[in-house]
């Protein structure tokens, strides 16, 4: 369990976007060997999560939104590094399937799924991450050539989920809708948006999209 004191400034550190005090306190984690997931969501998301209720209430305006999320994206990226670096270190290399995993068209938040992709690679997944505004289309077309077992998609925007049910479209359109384990995540998107569109897989976060992928994997 990771200090209050450190949750706390670590989530200090995004709201103020000081870049230096967040490293410090990611390398502090990472030194005393303390779980790097746990200050990311106990800690940092906290901090981008009061970051955007500041700028939705307009507390805050755009340029520093954009800062404080240069620092998130930058923290979590040392933090996600060695979550994966642990991975590799650890016994069980056997490949459990293959994952592919996009931000989807129009949309350019990816620090949750950079995020979800070293969570799924620390659980003994292949993943390819395609990044962010990737349409629908391309994202077939990978899963194709790749083989890939899971199509993970993230959207942020309730603009931009739609962009979700194109793809389960593409995909039946195509005949190869049952291919495919999908599953949906971002922010704005829900269980019944999932079910509402067809996909698979609804995960709240990282770890719970981890857990529903290794099950649906095993019952296939
Ligand atoms: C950081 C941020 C930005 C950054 C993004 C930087 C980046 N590289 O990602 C910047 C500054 C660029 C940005 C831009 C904009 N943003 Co913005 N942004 C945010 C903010 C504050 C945090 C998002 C975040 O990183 N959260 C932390 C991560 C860890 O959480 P997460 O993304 O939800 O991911 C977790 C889970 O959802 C899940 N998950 C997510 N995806 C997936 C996928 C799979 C497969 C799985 C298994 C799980 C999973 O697991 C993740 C880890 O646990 C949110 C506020 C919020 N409450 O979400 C607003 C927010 C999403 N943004 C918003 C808006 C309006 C915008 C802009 C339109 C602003 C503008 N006027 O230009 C633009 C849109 C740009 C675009 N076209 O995409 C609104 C959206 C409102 C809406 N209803 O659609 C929000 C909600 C802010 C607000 N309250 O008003 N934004």
């Amino acid at each position: 369990m990771i200090d209050n004191s450190i949750l706390e400034a670590a989530a200090n550190s995004i709201i103020k976007s000081d870049q230096t005090k967040a490293e410090e306190i990611a390398n502090e984690v990472l030194e005393k060997g303390l779980e790097p997931l746990e200050v990311i969501t106990k800690g940092y998301t906290v901090g981008i999560i009061k970051v955007g209720d500041l700028f939705e209430r307009g507390k805050l305006f755009l340029p520093e939104l954009i800062q404080c999320a240069e620092v998130m994206k930058n923290v979590t990226a040392i933090l996600n590094n060695a979550i994966s670096t642990d991975e590799e270190a650890s016994s069980s290399k056997q490949v459990k399937g293959k994952v592919l995993i996009a931000t989807v068209e129009g949309d350019v938040h990816d620090i949750g799924k950079g995020i979800v992709c070293s969570i799924l690679a620390a659980n003994g997944l292949e993943v390819t991450d395609m990044g962010r505004d990737v349409p629908a289309e391309k994202i077939v077309k990978k899963a194709e050539e790749i083989k890939a077992d899971v199509i993970g998609t993230s959207a942020l925007l309730t603009t931009t989920m739609i962009r979700q049910k194109d793809l389960e479209e593409i995909l039946v359109e195509k005949g190869i809708r049952n291919k495919y384990i999908t599953v949906v995540g971002g922010a704005p998107v829900t269980v019944g948006w999932a079910k509402k569109i067809g996909a698979d897989i609804y995960a709240e976060n990282a770890v719970d999209g981890v857990n529903k992928i290794l099950v649906a994997l095993q019952k296939r």
